[in-house]
């Protein structure tokens, strides 16, 4: 069996931690950004030192490609993503992306020549926090989202991906489609919740993963004055809000038992301590494996929204930013991964994931395994999100091997 080598694994991982490291030792390094320009830079010249052929999408996906022994034979893909929440953690796919590049190095080390091509992939702003939706080099690989409406995208301060991608030199001319379909795509991620260390479990295999829904409710007031306005007479757009908060909260209390539900950003216009808020939005992450269930909450939180505004006096819009089916992976890659984990001693068990990954948008193209390592107290996306480095070589070691099996595969893809 193939073995990673812990320590350069160990090296890498810290060497990458600390561009857009913070104080608290996590990571802030915002999709495009300058940090993310420069991990982007570490990446394709680590990718070139193994003499990988570096290419750059028009979304800016990093791919790096190992050729096989038989050049046209679809690819095994493998991968994840380099950028960060504004206060991430150091593992939250930059682990997975150094797994992957573990992997090539593996067969370095041990010059295997694989039957397949391996590409090792870096996907665009998987997080989607600085710039909406999340999976977004994946989804416009995929063909999910139309190129030019992602490069046309803004953030807050009103940069577009198109000039970000510039900015950082990451404006690539390859095109952003699958020129070949993978013959398998695989990504190791950390669990970012509590399972795998409650069962004391080294290795999570993924069978499928959330659908999630991303909404924009904007509600309108009226602005006036703090003092002399009756109670009475206010169209408080925040206190409008704040029963739906509370209402998409309840959510999840009644509509499934898997439904989770959060408001992750609240803006309040004029945001001044003697002004009646005039304008108050907030974002709304939905999710449930069953999609019948996420589309129920999103009449569910329109009518909160409606008998809100009735009481407040206040009026409503309501936006779907982003929506994406439950994930099915694969389950012949869910077999090949039990088999590796057995043969290398590692406990693992079957699961359901409950965060996006851009292995979601893979697996509607090809055959897509995810593989997960325990999160400490499955805390994530927050900067103490830990995973023991025992547990991540063990992951790297059942994924390099399983990437090894699929590379030498015969059988067609799908
Ligand atoms: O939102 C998610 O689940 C992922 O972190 N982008
Ligand atoms: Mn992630
Ligand atoms: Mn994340």
């Amino acid at each position: 069996m193939l073995e990673i080598n812990s320590k350069r694994f160990r090296e890498t991982f810290e060497r990458y931690s600390k561009i857009g490291g913070t104080a608290n030792d996590g990571l802030h390094r915002l999709a495009l950004s300058t940090t993310d320009g420069e991990v982007r830079d570490e990446f394709v010249s680590d990718l070139e030192a193994l003499g990988l052929s570096v290419r750059i999408d028009e979304v800016g996906n990093i791919f790096g490609r190992l050729p096989g022994a038989d050049q046209a034979a679809a690819p095994i893909l493998i991968g994840s993503h380099l950028d960060s929440q504004p206060k991430g953690g150091r593992y939250d796919g930059q682990l997975g992306v150094l797994t992957a590049l573990e992997t090539i190095r593996a067969f370095d080390d041990s010059d295997i020549e694989t039957q397949r091509p391996v590409e090792i992939v870096n996907w665009t702003n998987e997080e989607g926090s600085r710039f909406k939706p999340a999976l977004m080099g994946s989804g416009a690989w995929v063909g999910i989202h139309d190129v030019d409406k992602i490069l046309s995208t803004t953030d807050e301060q009103g940069t577009t991906v198109e000039d970000a991608l510039k900015e950082i030199g990451y404006d690539g001319t390859t095109p952003c489609d699958p020129n070949e379909i993978p013959h398998a795509y695989l990504e190791l991620h950390v669990e970012q919740g509590p399972v795998l260390e409650e069962h004391g479990r080294e290795i999570g295999i993924v069978e499928g993963i959330l659908g999630m829904a991303w909404l924009e409710a904007t509600i309108y007031g009226e602005a006036d004055h703090a003092g002399p306005s009756p109670m009475h007479t206010r169209s408080d757009s925040l206190v409008a809000a704040a029963d739906v908060v509370t209402g998409v909260r309840r959510l999840s209390t009644h509509l499934a038992d898997d439904v989770v539900t959060t408001v992750g950003e609240l803006i309040v216009e004029p945001n001044s301590v003697n002004v009646i808020p005039s304008k108050t939005s907030f974002t709304i992450d939905l999710r449930s494996y069953d999609n019948e269930v996420v589309n129920r909450g999103i009449d569910q939180i329109e009518a909160e929204l409606s008998s809100a505004c009735a009481r407040e006096g206040t009026k409503y819009d309501l936006e779907e930013l982003w929506k994406i089916p439950h994930t099915e992976f694969s389950q012949q890659i869910c077999t090949r991964l039990d088999t590796i984990a057995n043969e290398l001693g590692r406990s693992h068990e079957r699961m359901i994931g409950g965060a996006g990954h851009d292995a979601s948008y893979l697996a509607d193209l090809t055959e897509t395994g995810l593989v997960f390592v325990p999160s400490v107290d499955g805390k994530t996306h927050n900067e103490q999100e830990f995973t023991e480095w025992d547990d991540a070589v063990a992951g790297a070691e059942v994924f390099a091997n399983t990437v090894l099996q699929l590379a030498e595969s015969e059988e067609t893809s799908q």
